[in-house]
């Protein structure tokens, strides 16, 4: 592999892959999703082993230690639970402080950001777009079309992930397929 940077990691630009030996490997499918779409009996009754998501990390220093700067690779398979798409958890940062980028490389997708006042936007994602997720806002990634979704994130090492207030509270709006259109419905 002709000559690595110091890292010893190249990024595809086609897809936004992670490559090297320092990669770690998070995968999520059917079975590690409870709870996170709406319609629980629709997921119960796909395989277990449904590949929902991956997620390819570069974490070159300990979780929690400041001053770090952590990149992943989030790659989201094309796919619905009922009406609702293929996504991440979805989380707050567990210092609320803490900031994010996001770069898609491949696919359509959206960006969901929920504030603290429980306000839910989302953000059209395509090759190419630079997303920012300011203090205080959740954020889950949707794949609203019909290949791979991938983007790269850029955070801190100190930020951490705070996946418990999403799992109690959710999010105020989930993103539907009506009519084929991905329309953000306000939860009951
Ligand atoms: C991303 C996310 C990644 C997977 O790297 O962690 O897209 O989503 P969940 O963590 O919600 O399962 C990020 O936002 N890091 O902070
Ligand atoms: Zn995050």
């Amino acid at each position: 592999m002709g000559s690595l940077p110091k890292i010893g990691i190249t990024v595809n630009l086609n897809t936004g892959e992670l490559l090297g030996g320092r990669v770690q490997h998070t995968v999520r499918t059917a079975k590690d999703l409870q709870g996170i779409f709406r319609d629980e009996a629709v997921r119960l009754a796909m395989d277990p082993a449904q590949l929902i998501y991956r997620v390819q990390s570069f974490l070159p220093a300990p979780e929690g230690q400041p001053g770090e700067l952590f990149w992943g690779t989030t790659l989201i398979e094309p796919g619905v639970v009922g009406d609702e798409y293929f996504m991440t958890k979805g989380h707050f940062h567990a210092d609320r402080s803490r900031t994010e980028y996001y770069l898609t490389f491949a696919g359509k997708g959206a960006l969901i950001l929920m504030d603290e006042d429980r306000k839910t936007r989302f953000e059209p994602m395509k090759p190419g777009s630079l997303h920012y997720i300011p203090p205080n806002t959740a954020h889950r990634v949707a794949n609203v079309g019909e290949s791979l979704l991938s983007f790269l994130a850029c955070w801190p090492s100190d930020a951490g992930h705070d996946y418990a207030t999403i799992a109690a509270e959710g999010f105020s709006a989930r993103l539907r397929s009506i009519h084929g259109i991905p329309t953000l419905v306000e939860e009951p």
